[in-house]
């Protein structure tokens, strides 16, 4: 058994609805470790950073404005097969027709803004989560 970790973020528009709690409680009871939880408020340069590969996409600046709107609160997490786990629980990408069950087709949809506001973050392979955790826990 190999045991992973990952970097789960619950973005501004989760913690501004007040659904930290609703998202841990899935996290745990899907049975993963919390290893290190805090509030961060990230700047400009370390969204660059986390979010390198999307830049000069149509919604890279409005998913660093909206990332900037308020804090997240940026989770280590660990478990055998975490990283696949943590995606299957959260959904798809659009919040609008992520399977009802997870997290983003339970508590999400489209506001009509430029940027999804799908309220959470996983790290999507071992090299990601090993980069963005350096990022949000540095
Ligand atoms: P993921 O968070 O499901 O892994 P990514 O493709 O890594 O999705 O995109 C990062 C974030 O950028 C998404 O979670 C979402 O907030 C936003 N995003 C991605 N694609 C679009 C889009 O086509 N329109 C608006 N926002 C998007």
């Amino acid at each position: 058994m190999t045991t992973e970790e990952t970097l789960i973020l619950v973005k501004p528009d989760g913690v501004a609805r007040g659904l930290t709690g609703a998202i841990l409680a899935r996290i745990e009871a899907k049975g993963y470790s919390l290893v290190d939880i805090r509030l961060v408020e990230p700047d400009r340069a370390l969204l660059e950073q986390h979010y390198a590969e999307h830049e000069g996409k149509p919604f890279y600046e409005p998913l660093l404005e909206f990332m900037m709107s308020g804090p997240s609160v940026a989770i280590r997490l660990a478990g055998n097969r975490v990283i696949e786990g943590f995606r299957s629980l959260a959904g798809t990408t659009d919040p609008t027709t992520a399977a009802p069950g997870t997290i983003r087709g339970d508590f999400g949809r489209d506001w009509g803004l430029k940027v999804q506001q799908n309220l959470v973050h996983g790290s999507d392979s071992p090299e990601s989560a090993a980069r963005e955790l350096g990022i949000w826990f540095s």
